[in-house]
């Protein structure tokens, strides 16, 4: 993995805080540039290695940029960013992550009170010493405090999509060693949660020492955190990784203990207790015999530890998938034999979610067609933004744009090795309306999603009514991004899980699992709602680029998580059940 994200990270805080001292323009430049690093293909830092030319290949990064960059990667640092640091010395990423406060706020709140850190910002909401700043009132200290602990949250958690590569990494590194005979991620990261407090990774080995060692030594390792012969953590890139060391005999117990979900476990031990078993990361021990089953950790007669199937099997259930281990009745239908068979990561044939160069995708409708085939799908729906509220600058199509990309799509088509859908995705304003496109264009494309653009965060109430509006648009098949969440970012609105999911299993439309790993709307608990209730999802990727749809397996766990079933999922349906379900 690259330190792409790394990198951009710096140049949005030099952005931030240059914004901060008031300069114009150059901010945005800086952000734009880190946006483009971010999601630069190659390696930012194999660029820099070959020198600020080849930095300047990435788009919106100019010579200035470029010398940065090959600074910070050569040194460390960039000298101008530690000029700015001292200037302002503030957390201004943990700051500006609270909603409504941006760099000039940070700089007033500093000048005036000397708040640096979130905690500063807090305790100065609290004590009343920000509506008295010059600019401020209470409205914006009474903001402060409404959302102070969603930043904070949001500093405490990765997203799942930063912490699986780095997962994925460090499982590969260990994998490689010769002591190490199995490797494993668990915990969250192995449960797809959308967040992660950190990676846990569980080795089997008889030379813990020398495998902690060695991920010291890892060259994506920035820090270590703590060493030994059966627990090593390190840094890398923000996130720590632990190790934990096992022998192979217990592997199995290990990994069912350091899967999580800690309440999972919780319950599963309590079904042991009704079959005079215990259950702990050493193994399944049959303690009926036992005077005193807490006297020690391997007590009684002990039943499995080798495998995590010879773990549950031993406790009289079916292996669980972890992405249900979440104690939201998994146990007690493993008992029952009642387990969901899980949606599968080849179930998935085809995304109805995907934008082009006609609005803000980066790519022509034929490349993402094409795009669309050679990732395996046997379909692809075009759904650009219509105009409205919300959508990114001016790149919504109006209806006449809408009438001439379906001809370009129909042309398309004619040479396509898959089915194309038309479609567009319209906007769901506050009322729960899809005004922006008329009626008659609605019903002239494949498929419509509809989503929420505007009025997002959880400011504006219950939302449940307006999402159950734009469900029971006639023309509206697909629900897309729900809750309208940015994970880490900005909180979903508030809504009925379980009346939006009766209002769309009662109208035929679909509710969307959306697979960005920022979004993952909707998400593991409501799309159990959603199944139960009998409502389709569709697990679409939204992707703006070719490289996005392999972000498909992101919603495919998350509807995992959810219980869902490839008869749940549109998307899993051929080309023709799908038109079945979008007529
Ligand atoms: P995270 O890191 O906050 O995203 O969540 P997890 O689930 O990865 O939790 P973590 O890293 O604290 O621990 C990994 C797993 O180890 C956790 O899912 C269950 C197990 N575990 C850790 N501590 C306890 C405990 O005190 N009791 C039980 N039953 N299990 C625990
Ligand atoms: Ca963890
Ligand atoms: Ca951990
Ligand atoms: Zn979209």
């Amino acid at each position: 993995m690259s330190r792409n994200n790394e990198v951009a990270g710096v140049l949005e805080e030099y952005a931030d805080l240059l914004e901060a001292q008031g300069v114009d323009y150059k901010p945005n430049t800086y952000r734009r540039a880190a946006s483009n690093v971010r999601d630069y293909p190659e390696a930012v830092e194999d660029l820099a290695a070959e020198g600020a030319d080849a930095v300047q290949r990435i788009d919106g990064v100019g010579e200035a940029i470029a010398s940065k960059v090959v600074e910070y990667v050569e040194t460390g640092e960039i000298e101008e960013l530690e000029a700015e640091r001292e200037k302002l010395p503030v957390d201004i990423e943990e700051l500006t992550a609270v909603e409504g406060v941006g760099p000039k706020t940070v700089r007033k709140l500093y000048d005036a009170l000397g708040v640096q850190t979130l905690d500063d910002l807090e305790a100065a909401a609290e004590g009343g010493e920000i509506q008295d700043v010059e600019g401020f009132g209470p409205k914006t200290e009474q903001n402060i405090l409404d959302h102070v602990g969603f930043a904070r949250q949001a500093q405490e958690r990765e997203l799942l999509g930063d912490g699986r590569p780095i997962a994925e990494d460090v499982r590969a590194f260990l994998a490689d060693l010769d002591e190490v005979d199995r490797v494993e991620v668990a915990g969250s990261t192995r449960r797809w949660r959308e967040t992660i407090g950190d990676v846990d990774v569980l080795v089997a080995s008889d030379a813990g020492e020398a495998v902690g060692e060695a991920l010291t030594a890892w060259d994506r390792a920035d820090e270590t955190l703590d060493l030994g012969p059966t627990k090593t953590s390190v840094r890398a890139n923000r996130l720590r990784v632990d190790i934990r060391v096992v022998v192979d005999e217990e592997f199995g117990a290990a990994l069912q203990y350091f899967t999580g979900s800690k309440d999972h476990n919780v319950t599963v031990r309590n079904h042991a207790i009704d079959q005079a078993k215990k259950v702990n990361e050493y193994g399944v021990f049959d303690v009926s015999e036992v005077d005193d089953p807490d006297a020690g950790q391997r007590v009684g007669e002990r039943l499995a530890s080798e495998t995590e199937e010879d773990v549950y099997d031993a406790l009289g259930l079916p292996w669980i998938p972890p992405e249900l281990r979440e104690d939201r009745g998994e146990v007690e239908a493993a008992a029952a034999g009642d387990l969901p068979d899980l949606l599968a990561d080849d179930d998935v044939r085809g995304d109805l979610h995907a934008h082009t160069e006609w609005s803000d995708g980066d790519l022509a409708v034929e490349e993402m067609v094409a795009g669309a085939a050679e990732f395996g799908h046997d379909y692809v729906a075009v759904t650009d933004h219509a105009e409205g509220p919300g959508v990114f600058g001016d790149s919504g199509l109006s209806d006449d744009d809408l009438r001439e990309q379906a001809e370009e799509v129909a042309a398309v088509r004619e040479d396509a090795a898959i089915d194309v859908f038309h479609g567009v995705e319209a906007n769901v304003d506050a009322d729960g309306n899809v005004g922006d496109v008329s009626d008659d264009v609605l019903a002239d494309l494949d498929v419509v999603v509809a989503s929420p653009h505007s009025g997002l965060g959880d400011d504006g109430g219950d939302q449940t009514e307006r999402l159950i509006a734009a469900v029971e648009h006639p023309h509206v098949d697909v629900l897309g991004h729900p809750s309208g969440r940015l994970i880490n970012d900005r909180p979903a609105m508030e809504f009925d899980p379980g009346a939006l999911a009766e209002a769309a299993a009662d109208a035929g439309t679909a509710l969307e699992v959306n697979s960005n790993p920022h979004r993952l709307d909707l998400w593991g608990s409501v799309v159990q709602t959603a199944v139960e209730a009998g409502a389709t999802v569709a697990v679409n990727t939204d992707a703006h680029s070719t490289s996005e749809y392999a972000n498909v397996e992101y919603g495919v766990h998350t509807a995992r998580r959810g219980w869902a079933e490839a008869g749940d999922v549109l998307n899993a349906r051929d080309a023709d059940g799908v038109r079945e379900f979008l007529d």
